[in-house]
């Protein structure tokens, strides 16, 4: 089995990020080929990308990632810019994918809606995306919920490469985990999402006050729609609950709540405790790692380590598309 995933250096790391990808990330690299990707090039297409930004975040990232458990000499972790190859082979990639599937993504539509300006990088993330993992013949992609028409548009791409070019790339398949849809914690209604600004998100490096005001300040009751026993935003406390705390919390809550006597104030406080337990270690790891660890270095290993995959599978392709 060998793994691709990747992740954006734009924002902080959040919990839906750990929660729903980077948690499922560590254990995989126990078992399989796994590399990790810090996707530079996507962040570009972020019209509120800035050089100092973004100069900035990358490094921050892959000590975010490093203190979440993820260990350089066993997965490859690397930076996207730092082989060429993600962009040769997703102009090659471009060249058989349709202009109709790209104009149906979600993601494309919710980004670019009232923008007065849209770069086409936006409009072609997704091939990209596909580029990025079908260059390591990547068969799983551990991904959050969001992903997933972004994964079925990569895999229909594949199949069109290889119906026209004769087989190359693998169809990669999703890997969800338990916590593969957070919600906003202010607005339950929507993705936990960094795009959406800083009150729609929980840093796992945030300060403590912070992540415990942003827990104590989560929306609760927003009313139920028919066929709902739970509101959004307290089915959205109850997941992270779940994957934060031991089952005989969850289910002592679960059964207050099926009495009628849940008190929201005790749900909160218990995941305020069980979150910050959950994410001391990281936080504790993330300050070491910050001063010993040399960030250009590990990057350096990592894009030497994926060019040798990536060097191979874009001769492939090349000779394939006669090139
Ligand atoms: N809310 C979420 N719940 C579960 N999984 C999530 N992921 C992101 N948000 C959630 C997963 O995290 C991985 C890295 O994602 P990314 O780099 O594409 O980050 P993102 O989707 O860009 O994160 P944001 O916060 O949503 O950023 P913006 O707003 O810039 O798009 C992916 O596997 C993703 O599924």
């Amino acid at each position: 089995m060998r793994i691709f995933s990747g992740i954006q250096p734009t924002g902080v790391l959040h919990i839906g990020n750990y929660l729903g990808a980077v948690r499922r990330w560590v254990e995989l690299q126990e078992t399989a080929e796994c590399l990790y990707c810090v996707v530079d090039y996507h962040a570009l297409t972020s019209e509120a990308s800035s050089p100092d930004e973004l100069g900035g975040a990358w490094r921050g990232l892959v000590l975010d990632l490093m203190a979440c458990g993820i260990d350089p000499d066993r997965a490859i972790l690397f930076r996207q810019s730092d082989v060429p190859e993600h962009t040769e082979l997703c102009w090659i990639l471009s060249c058989v994918t349709s202009f109709g599937d790209l104009a149906r993504m979600t993601q494309f539509k919710e980004k670019s809606r009232g923008q007065q300006f849209v770069n086409v990088g936006l409009f072609i993330y997704p091939v990209l995306q596909a580029a990025d993992i079908l260059l390591y013949l990547a068969d799983h992609v551990p991904v959050g919920e969001d992903q997933l028409q972004h994964l079925e548009l990569a895999r229909r791409i594949a199949r069109r490469f290889n119906g026209r070019y004769g087989e190359v790339f693998p169809e990669p398949e999703p890997l969800l985990g338990e916590g593969a849809r957070i919600m906003s914690l202010a607005d339950p209604e929507r993705k936990m999402s960094k795009s959406a600004g800083p009150e729609h998100v929980v840093g796992l490096f945030d300060p403590e006050d912070e992540i415990r005001a942003k827990v104590r300040t989560a929306v609760t009751d927003t009313g139920l729609t028919p066929g709902q026993d739970m509101s959004p935003g307290v089915a959205n406390l109850f997941r992270l609950l779940e994957l934060v705390a031991p089952g005989e919390v969850v289910e002592a809550f679960k059964g207050d709540h099926a009495a009628g006597r849940l008190m929201y104030r005790d749900l909160k406080a218990s995941l305020q405790e069980h979150l910050l337990t959950t994410l001391a270690p990281l936080r504790e790891r993330r300050r070491e790692l910050a001063v010993s660890v040399d960030v250009e270095a590990v990057l350096a290993g990592g894009a030497e380590r994926a060019r040798a995959i990536a060097r191979a599978v874009i001769a492939d392709a090349r000779q394939c598309v006669g090139l």
